[in-house]
């Protein structure tokens, strides 16, 4: 896509009121994040996703079981804080509200935060219900193929909006953990590691909440 042709699909989503403010459209796919990308054995033996917190009984998931859970497509315009935004991607994995509908998760009543946990010590958090809409996904697939190493493979959290409703609960990318290894439901709330670097809680990309101003 040359310098002409991005600036007229740019001119496009925005004039469809896709883009958020501060945003511009990239073809590319950069990636950002802290830290070295976990290498992981072909048959990802020593990888499990652990559920634990306020859950009525935490759960240990590995490769293996996660391949056995309802799984679902989507696509979606996502939003970095770096002000890059990137539109319908294509993505496949798990909903968490499937999870706790079909009752492979049950949260107590008193849960209403999750901490998404990354490899490294990496998490972010976000509400449980936003966590509970259909733009939240824990993906293991981007455009057909497996999520390369790089973008968080072998799973990650991904959070954007839909074409039809683009202003509706969404939030900067940040807020999906690479490399996901645990997700904590809890009563409180707690900054994840960007969230306590200066990055805003809240994250919604068409008020701009970038920064906390904590800072
Ligand atoms: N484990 C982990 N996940 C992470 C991060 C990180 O540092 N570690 N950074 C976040 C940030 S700041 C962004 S912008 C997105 C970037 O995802 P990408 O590299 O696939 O574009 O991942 C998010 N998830
Ligand atoms: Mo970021």
């Amino acid at each position: 896509m040359n310098p002409l042709q991005r600036r007229q699909a740019e001119k496009i989503v925005k004039s469809q009121n896709r883009l958020p403010p501060g945003q511009s459209l990239t073809e590319k796919f950069p990636v950002l994040h802290y830290g070295p990308v976990p290498q992981y054995s072909a048959d990802l033996s020593e990888w499990d996703l652990r559920v634990f917190g306020l859950v009525e009984k935490e759960v240990r998931w590995t490769w293996a079981d996660i391949q056995k859970l309802p799984r679902h497509s989507l696509t979606m315009d996502i939003h970095c804080v770096t002000r890059w935004s990137k539109f319908d991607t294509q993505w496949e994995g798990i909903s968490l509200k499937t999870l706790v509908d079909e009752g492979f998760i049950t949260p107590l009543p008193e849960a209403n935060f999750i901490i998404q946990h990354g490899e490294h010590g990496f998490t972010t958090n976000l509400p449980i219900e936003a966590m509970y809409e259909d733009n939240f996904l824990l993906a293991t697939h981007f455009e057909g193929k497996p999520i390369t190493a790089d973008h968080g493979y072998p799973l990650r959290g991904i959070v954007g909006s839909f074409a039809d409703r683009s202003e509706s609960g969404t939030a900067y990318f940040w807020k999906g953990a690479k490399w996901m290894r645990a997700l904590e439901f809890r009563a409180d709330d707690q900054l994840g590691f960007w969230e306590r670097n200066g990055y805003h809680n809240e994250a919604d990309p068409w008020q701009e909440q970038r920064f906390s101003g904590r800072f």
